[in-house]
């Protein structure tokens, strides 16, 4: 069963919409690059629009046996059969998501405190976005920004309590971040940015797998 499997997934792509690409432009070039786990986020979008995005990715990334998971939608995950959803700190209540979803879906939450983890990590989520690690565009309102340290003062906490869940740093993460945050203990990382506002996402793409994939 794939979610068994998460922490072998070190890469999360976050679906985004630029001057050049779309939102199912830019989940295909993830996938093409090798990414194997696509996060559908559209928070301008009206639930119709998204419902019907959601539809051409989940596809597609079922042709790359990829992870296919929404941001916020519970039920919409549910009918789709979604892999997952990913539930910020304002989105529906984690205890309510498993409610609706059973254990049929993956559920991740987003932190940017230990203990908004713990929290999450009690009410049973299956990963945590931690971040921001630093600025980005991509989200308009940002928690406070943590960096290196503030990251991997949250990760020992996690040691030191016990609290053992997949982590995936989020926010601002460049290609000269990655070794850094892996060798935080954090499982992988969460991005749409670094490699959709480039001249050469494909490439950026591979070349961030590349990186990843050094640490096994
Ligand atoms: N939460 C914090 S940043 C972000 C989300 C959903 C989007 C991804 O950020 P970036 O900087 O484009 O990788």
């Amino acid at each position: 069963m794939k979610r068994k499997c998460l922490k072998d997934y070190r890469l999360q792509f976050i679906t985004h919409c630029t001057e050049s690409y779309d939102y199912y432009e830019s989940a295909k070039i993830a996938l093409e690059g090798g990414i194997r786990w696509i996060q559908l986020r559209m928070k301008e979008a009206g639930e119709d629009e998204i419902k019907k995005e959601a539809m051409r990715i989940k596809n597609v990334c079922q042709m790359y046996e990829a992870l296919f998971i929404i941001d916020d939608y519970v039920e919409l995950a549910i009918e789709l059969e979604a892999d997952g959803v990913h539930l910020g700190q304002n989105d529906m209540p984690i205890k309510e998501a498993r409610r609706l979803a059973g254990t049929k879906l993956i559920i991740g939450g987003t932190a940017n405190t230990f203990s908004q983890l713990k929290v999450l990590s009690d009410e049973g989520v299956d990963y945590i976005g931690l971040g921001p690690l630093r600025f980005t565009q991509t989200k308009h309102t940002l928690a406070p920004i943590l960096g290196l340290k503030g990251i991997k003062e949250i990760i020992d906490e996690c040691k030191y309590h016990h609290v053992d869940l997949p982590i995936y740093v989020i926010g601002g993460v460049q290609k000269e971040d990655v070794i850094t945050i892996l060798q935080t203990g954090a499982t992988g990382i969460a991005l749409s940015s670094a490699i959709l506002q480039t001249k050469h996402p494909l490439n950026e793409t591979k070349e961030f797998m590349q990186l990843t994939n050094k640490r096994k």
